[in-house]
């Protein structure tokens, strides 16, 4: 008796990967009824199912054969994904479904676990109302399943559940049924922690909000007003959000197995078999309960009673004994049996297999279709695009710190077509590309030969059998002449002829010269409003679009179609192709209605990786994509023969055009950077850019290492851990004043680390101090930087006069918490009023040092000044303020010590005189200028890589040397200076203010002890007790530190956390799983910073320091290592004896 309908009766099984007419058309159809749609994506760890789940889905609708499900990995499409085993990036396939009397169109989405391809997972989600988040049953949640959990959260869309691989737990683990019940409650206790903390946190900033707006309110009414905190959480229902059988959002499976079931299904055939009301039975059957035969009743407390679950009992123990039967005893007949008993049929053929898992794959994708199970939950559980929230409209029209309600009223309308998202004429086409990706011009289904549809085969042979008849006519007429036996002839000439068609068939079957170039772009993309149809012309709007200024620049009413004027960040594209992504192929399509999934062709001049489309000017940009990791590895590639640069070139924009998240970057010095998110990552970017983007054979540098360069308080004890005395530190005082004589002219470094530097002209004089932020303070600069941007943007927007950033209340609460979370880090008379004197962050504008005004006589606004409206006062503005924040951009942005960018740095600025003259400045004066400027433009040079990133996030950092940000805000003695001075403002004089500001701040750093950052991964290895051993030799080795280790409950698995710089861990992965017979695999994820103790400079001063560690003293300075290598890297000065003693060398061998 099979307890359930099987997807895969109701269509057939085609075996070949195209699609068949009616297939297409049906989908088509499905495509108009949007209440029908499920737009997904699945989720998971590493390597926990995903792509093996999806061929299971994919099966059922005939595109594959369900014996080859779980083993074709139908998604992995690319070559590289299917020998490494992982997928690499996300792709879409459109299935239907039939649930009932109703039919669906599921549009699922297969994204990759791996780390390194987390962007990949960013651009799936984007386009998803709901996700089907995938846990192994053995490994359970994961850091990569936590952050899907989190990316899922963030963008607002609903998730359900599949524990998967739950043969594992009865094959490897042999886990008895009433074990696998305690495991699984364990696992989803988990699942929901991670969404409950999700949750709660949410919860608590909405509070806080309301709060906010309660106190404003109250301030006005000028009542008293209490709000309990606690109180929040408890009256915000919750419980649709937590993961549970009887709430129908869990599915437990086996996708290799091919079987997958939620208890409802369970639920619906002991209804029937036991005659309990299959209310009743989906209350209970999870959970403490227990059947009692005697009785005939559920019992609640089976577990202090020692008696078995209804789970256990009616679930588990029927899988168990299956899977006793088949795979562990092999026992035909009771095999036989159990399948007579299921009403199944299985073949002959399967039941002879010599491996197990065929037959058993047999019987359970007949009894449990996990396809049938997965589909039915998704259908039922996560929402169509008819039911987006509010929420989400909301959060995806609000670039940043935006208020919903500060756009334009047209703007504002536009959220009405987000809910409704009808597809009729009338309504806007909105349409979202998450990514842009790379296929072969000849898979494009214009370019392709496809076999034909029914009907044409149909029309053709009807052509072939007029033809024949005709031929047959001819053949009869001379065979009457002749009297010659015709039925040889004829027959030949009738194959001849089925021959000609099919052939015909084929080369006629759509075929079209193929194009030159063989890489074509098609964009990865969601209609949210209206129907898009080929060849319509709609705006693209890039991230920095701003419907306001646009509204007022358009005519109303206007469409792509017209001639307009130019608008920043918008351009006009047409739609020259639509496509049904269906995994490996595509099919061509002429309109495509609201709420679906599509590929659109076309976009490669117009998007680079995502953009917002739309009919209306009014739409506003979507909100960017959430990325988990930035991209850290950086090499430096070149193309072997070097007359194929241009090749490079051209293909390096092709990777940056087809990966979401690699960097492509050209140095200053010329040299041509990838910056990936990992080594893996690494290896599908040069592999893509040698075989399909540049086609020629290139060379890569090792890794590029990043760092950080800082400086810290005088340490206490030397290197060999002995108190630093005061005569020491008397020596060190000396020691600076012997480096004074380093120093150029015009210089100054006292005794407590002020440096006061004059420019070249004379005409202003600055003194600076460097300090150590306190590690918190750094910690919560580098956590905020988003905060800090939509703060400067607005001080920008301020000091310019503009003043049409509305920031909305959340985020001026959480400015208003990050102050204070500062004020609390920054304690201490050194740091009296430091958080009003800040000045700015560097470098741009959002980095993790600051600069503080501690001049007194200037009194200029402080950064904060978004939380306090009444002090925008733009006259307090010194003329060249700027100058001095971009001398602090530029000196944070590349360091003294090997031109790194700096970290946890405090530049204080203690002193800035100004004398200018009030006439126009002499011609020496320009020359000195000019020359300081080149100086300082040499400098940047030199500074190779990071002034390369200055160069490259352009506009924000070199605004403050551009003249447009100046301009404004002048009072009237200021513009009598400034008449005065007339180009100096903007001129030479900014310039050397700019490079004198540079050269202090360096000097500053230089004086204090200085230190390098390293980059830290962490890592999560899961290891068997007996490779444990091992693992933690190569982590060793690599100066790894363990942070925690834990055994994983129910397993033999262990889980090492651990630390790791990045500088040593290139190979690491391979290591491990070389090491340990492939048995633990890591995941390296950028966790942060990590100070270097040893000082880089540090040369051996006292004699037991010499005893130590010798003259050269450089074997145990891991710092200088790193620093000179990387001076090295940028064409810097390295300053190392190569040859200590010049004296000849024997070689062992001779001696003997
Ligand atoms: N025992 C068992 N193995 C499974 C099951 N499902 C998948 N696997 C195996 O797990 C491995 C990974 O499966 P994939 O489907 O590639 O995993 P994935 O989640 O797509 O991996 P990424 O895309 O790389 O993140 C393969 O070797 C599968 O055969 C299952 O239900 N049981
Ligand atoms: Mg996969």
């Amino acid at each position: 008796m099979p307890l359930c309908g099987n997807a895969t009766d109701c269509f057939p099984f085609w075996g070949f990967s195209n699609m068949s007419h009616t297939n297409l058309e049906k989908i088509k159809a499905l495509q108009k009824k949007t209440g029908n749609i499920r737009n997904i994506c699945i989720l998971a760890h590493v390597d926990h199912g995903k792509t093996t789940l999806a061929d299971s889905l994919v099966a059922s609708n005939g595109i594959i054969s369900s014996r080859l499900a779980g083993k074709l990995r139908y998604m992995d499409s690319r070559e590289d994904e299917q020998i490494r085993g992982i997928t690499m990036k996300s792709s879409a396939i459109s299935l239907h479904f039939t649930k009932g009397d109703e039919e669906y169109l599921v549009n699922l989405i297969d994204s990759p676990g791996h780390v390194d391809f987390s962007s990949e997972v960013s651009t799936a989600v984007r386009l998803c109302d709901g996700a089907i988040i995938v846990v192994d049953a053995v490994e359970g949640v994961c850091p990569q399943t936590q952050a899907v959990l989190r990316q899922a959260w963030l963008e607002n869309i609903r998730p359900v559940l599949v524990i998967n691989k739950i043969d594992r737990l009865i094959i490897e683990l042999k886990m008895t049924t009433q074990e696998v019940y305690t495991h699984l409650q364990k696992i989803l206790e988990q699942v929901n922690a991670v969404t409950g903390s999700l949750f709660t946190s949410k919860v608590l900033e909405e509070r806080a909000e309301k709060t906010t707006d309660c106190q404003k309110n109250s301030e006005n009414s000028g009542a008293e007003q209490l709000y309990d905190w606690s109180a929040g959480l408890e009256e915000t229902d919750d419980s649709h959000l937590y993961f549970s059988p009887d709430q129908g959002n869990v599915v437990f499976a086996s996708a290799i197995d091919g079987w997958g079931f939620s208890i409802h299904q369970f639920a619906q055939l002991y209804s029937q078999k036991m005659g309990i009301r299959i209310e009743v039975l989906l209350k209970t059957l999870w959970g403490d309960f227990y059947l009692n035969a005697k009785a005939k009743k559920i019992m609640k407390g089976a577990q202090c009673k020692e008696k078995k679950t209804l789970f256990v009992q009616l679930v588990l123990d029927n899988i168990w004994s299956l899977y006793e039967a088949v795979v562990i005893k092999r026992d035909k007949e009771k095999v036989e049996k159990m399948v007579s008993t299921l009403g199944l049929t299985v073949s002959a053929r399967d039941l002879r297999h010599t491996d197990p898992k065929v037959l058993l794959n047999a019987i359970c994708s007949q009894w449990l279709p996990v396809s049938q199970a997965v589909l039915t939950m998704v259908c039922d559980k996560l929402p169509s695009p008819l039911d987006m929230s509010e929420e989400r409209v909301e959060r995806l029209m609000c670039v940043g710190a935006q208020r919903f309600d500060s756009l334009p009223c047209q703007t504002q309308e536009l959220k009405k077509a987000f809910m409704e998202c009808t597809s009729e004429d009338t309504a806007p086409v909105i349409i979202f590309v998450s990514k842009m990706f790379a296929v072969d011009s000849k898979a494009l289904p214009q370019n392709k030969q496809r076999p034909l549809t029914q009907e044409e085969i149909a029309q053709r042979r009807e052509l072939a059998r007029e033809r024949h008849a005709k031929r047959l006519a001819t053949c009869q007429d001379q065979n009457n002449q002749e009297q010659t036996p015709v039925s040889e002839t004829c027959g030949e000439n009738r194959n001849v002829d089925d021959l000609g068609a099919q052939l015909e068939s084929i080369t006629l079957s759509a075929y079209r010269p193929e194009k030159e170039d063989n890489e074509t772009f098609v964009a990865f993309a969601r209609v949210y409003s209206g129907t898009v149809q080929t060849g319509k012309k709609m705006f693209v709007l890039g991230p920095k679009y701003d419907p306001t200024d646009a509204l007022t620049r358009l005519p109303s009413g206007c469409s792509a179609a017209e001639d307009l004027p130019s608008i920043p960040h918008m351009a006009c594209c047409t739609l020259v192709n639509l496509f049904l992504l269906m995994g490996r192929e595509l099919e061509e399509l002429t309109e495509v209605p609201s709420g679906n999934v599509i590929g659109i062709g076309g976009l490669e001049e117009y998007v680079l990786k995502s953009a917002t489309l739309s009919s209306s000017p009014a739409c506003p940009p979507f909100t960017a994509l959430n990325f988990e990791a930035a991209p850290i590895v950086r090499v430096a590639v070149e193309p072997k023969h070097p007359s194929e640069m241009p090749k490079l070139v051209q293909g390096m924009k092709l990777l940056n055009q087809a990966d979401p998240c690699v960097e492509v970057l050209i140095q200053e010095t010329g040299e041509h950077v990838l910056v990936t998110a990992g080594e893996v990552h690494l290896q599908r970017c040069l592999d893509d850019l040698k075989e399909r983007f540049a086609k020629i054979e290139i060379t890569a540098s090792e890794p590029i290492i990043p760092f950080r360069e800082t400086v810290i308080r005088p340490p206490k004890v030397d290197m060999v851990n002995e108190d630093i005395g005061k005569q020491q530190k008397v020596a060190v005082i000396h020691q600076v004043k012997e480096e004074q004589s380093k120093y150029p002219d015009g210089v100054q470094v006292d005794s407590d680390g002020l440096v006061t530097l004059t420019t070249s002209n004379k005409l202003s004089t600055i003194g600076v101090r460097a300090m150590p932020l306190p590690e918190g303070a750094t910690r919560l600069l580098e956590q905020s930087t988003d905060l800090i941007r939509t703060m400067e943007m607005y001080n920008l927007s301020v000091k310019e006069g503009r003043n049409t950033l509305a920031i909305s209340l959340k985020t001026l609460q959480a400015i208003q918490d990050l102050k204070e979370a500062f004020k609390s880090h920054l304690q201490g008379r050194k740091w009296r009023n430091a958080v009003d004197q800040i000045w700015s962050f560097g470098p741009r504008r959002y980095g993790p040092n600051i600069l503080l005004n501690r001049i007194e006589d200037y009194k200029r606004p402080s950064v904060w000044q978004c939380l306090d409206k009444a002090a925008n006062d733009t006259a307090a503005y010194r003329d060249f303020d700027n100058s001095i924040v971009s001398g602090f951009q530029l000196a944070t942005l590349s360091g003294p010590m090997c031109e790194e960018p700096l970290m946890g740095v405090c530049f204080i600025v203690e002193k800035w005189d100004m004398n200018l003259p009030l006439s126009q400045p002499s011609r020496d004066d320009y020359v000195n200028a000019n020359a300081s400027v080149k100086l300082h433009s040499q400098g940047e040079q030199n500074g190779g890589e990071g002034n390369a990133e200055a160069r490259q996030s352009g506009d924000e950092d070199c605004k403050p040397i551009a003249p447009v940000s100046e301009a404004s805000p002048c009072s009237a003695a200021q513009k009598r200076k400034t008449e005065t001075a007339g180009s100096d403002c903007y001129g030479p004089f900014s310039g050397q203010l700019i490079a004198a500001m540079k050269d202090a701040c360096r000097y500053a750093f230089q004086v204090k002890p200085q230190r390098l950052m390293a980059a830290m991964y962490t890592c999560e290895i899961m290891a068997t007790g007996e490779v444990l051993g091992r693992v933690y030799g190569v982590l060793s080795k690599r100066e790894g530190r363990i942070l925690q280790e834990e055994m994983k409950e129910g397993t033999d698995m262990f889980i090492i956390k651990a630390v790791l710089p990045v500088a040593e861990s290139f190979g690491f992965a391979d290591e491990i799983r070389k090491r340990t017979s492939g048995l633990a695999s890591p995941q390296l994820v950028f966790s942060h910073w990590e100070l270097i103790q040893s000082d880089p400079f540090w040369v051996p001063t006292t004699e037991e320091e010499y005893l130590h560690f010798g003259e050269k003293a450089d074997s145990e300075n891991q710092a200088r290592k790193y620093m000179n290598a990387v001076r090295k890297r940028k064409g810097l000065y390295v300053e190392e004896k190569i040859v200590e003693y010049a004296e000849k060398q024997r070689t062992l061998g001779r001696n003997k």
